[in-house]
C-alpha cells in the first residue's frame, strides 16, 4: 500500500496560561494551545503540514522549525518573516521532505518567550521506520524561578556575566513541561524514545541508572546501525532518538544528566530529571 501525501492541518494558539510544573507548583507560561510543551504535531514525509498561529500575546512573535529543510518564508526567525502582531494570524506551509525528530519554537523574543514554554515538537514519520512497542517524545528543558516561581531576570541571584558567559541554566528540571515526573513503560517492551534539548543552554548527557540503551537517530534522522551506549550527549537544540529497554517488571530507573564539564562559572553536577517505572509486562493475549 502506498502512502498518499496529504495535508496535515494544526492550529496553533499563542498565549498565557498558569502551568503546574509540579502539584501545586504553578508558573506562569507563554506557549501554544495553553500546554507546555505545545502540541504534537505529527505527519508524514512528504506531506504537506499547514499550521496557523493565531498571536494571543500582547507582543509580537512567530514560529521557527528547528532542524528542518524548508522555503526561507516559512522558517520563521525576523531575517525572513515580520513578526506576528498580537492578535494576527499566520500560516505556515510547507512540505515535509525528511523523517525524524525535529521540534518548533518561537524565535521573537526568545530568552522570554522560549524560556517560559513556547516550544513543542514536531515528528515527521516514514512508513518505512523500524517498528517498536511504543514511542514517546520525551522534550527537555530547564527553568531558573524564584522561590516565589517567579521567572528571574537576569542578574538576579547570579551576576549577569555568568548567564552571558555559561547561559542561562535553570535548577527547574524539566521533562514534557513537569518536574519529577513519572515514565511507564511494561516490562519486556523495547520504545523508540526521542529526546529533544529544548533548553537555551543546558549540555544534557542522558543516563538510564547504567542501563544500555540504543542510538537508533539524531539530527540527522535514522542512522545507519545502532550503537549500544549507557549514556549519550544531547546539547542545546539537539534531538537522539534511543531503543530503550527491555526492562524488568517492578524496576526504578533514574532519569538522570551525568555531569558535563563544559568550563562553566558554576561547578556541573549530576541531576534527576524522572524516574522510570516498569510496570507489569503486557499479556499478549490479552491486549487490544
Ligand atoms: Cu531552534
Amino acid at each position: 500500500m502506498k502512502n498518499q501525501a496529504k495535508e496535515v492541518v494544526y492550529n496553533l494558539e499563542a498565549s498565557k496560561f498558569n502551568w503546574d510544573i509540579a502539584p501545586g507548583k504553578t508558573i506562569e507560561a507563554w506557549g501554544f494551545n495553553k500546554q507546555l510543551p505545545g502540541p504534537e504535531l505529527r505527519a508524514n514525509v512528504g506531506d504537506t503540514l499547514v499550521v496557523r498561529l493565531t498571536n494571543h500575546l500582547e507582543e509580537p512573535t512567530m514560529i521557527h522549525w528547528h532542524g528542518l529543510r524548508l522555503p526561507a518564508p516559512m522558517d520563521g526567525t525576523d531575517a525572513v518573516q515580520k513578526p506576528v502582531a498580537p492578535s494576527e494570524v499566520f500560516e505556515y506551509r510547507f512540505v515535509l521532505p525528511d523523517a525524524g525528530t525535529f521540534w518548533y519554537h518561537s524565535h521573537a523574543n526568545e530568552t522570554v518567550q522560549m524560556e517560559r514554554g513556547m516550544y513543542g515538537s514536531l515528528i515527521v514519520e516514514d512508513p518505512t521506520d523500524p517498528v517498536f512497542d511504543g514511542e514517546k517524545v520525551l522534550m527537555i528543558d530547564d527553568m531558573k524561578l524564584s522561590p516565589e516561581n517567579e521567572f528571574t531576570k537576569p542578574g538576579w541571584f547570579v551576576p549577569r556575566i555568568v548567564e552571558r558567559h555559561d547561559g542561562r541554566q535553570g535548577d527547574t528540571l524539566l521533562i514534557n513541561g513537569k518536574e519529577n515526573s513519572v515514565i511507564e513503560i511494561a516490562a519486556g517492551q523495547t520504545e523508540r524514545w526521542r529526546f529533544i534539548n529544548s533548553s537555551s543552554a543546558r549540555y544534557f548527557m542522558l543516563y538510564l541508572g547504567g542501563k544500555e540503551f540504543k542510538i537508533i537517530g539524531t539530527d540527522g534522522g535514522l542512522l545507519e546501525y545502532p550503537r549500544t551506549v549507557t549514556e549519550v550527549l544531547i546539547t542545546p537544540g539537539e534531538r537522539v532518538d534511543i531503543a530503550a529497554g527491555p526492562f524488568e517488571e517492578g524496576e526504578t530507573i533514574m532519569m538522570e544528566a551525568l555531569k558535563y564539564d563544559r568550563s562553566t562559572f558554576f561547578k556541573a553536577k549530576r541531576q534527576q530529571f524522572a524516574t522510570i517505572q516498569v510496570r507489569k509486562q503486557k499479556h499478549p493475549l490479552l491486549s487490544t
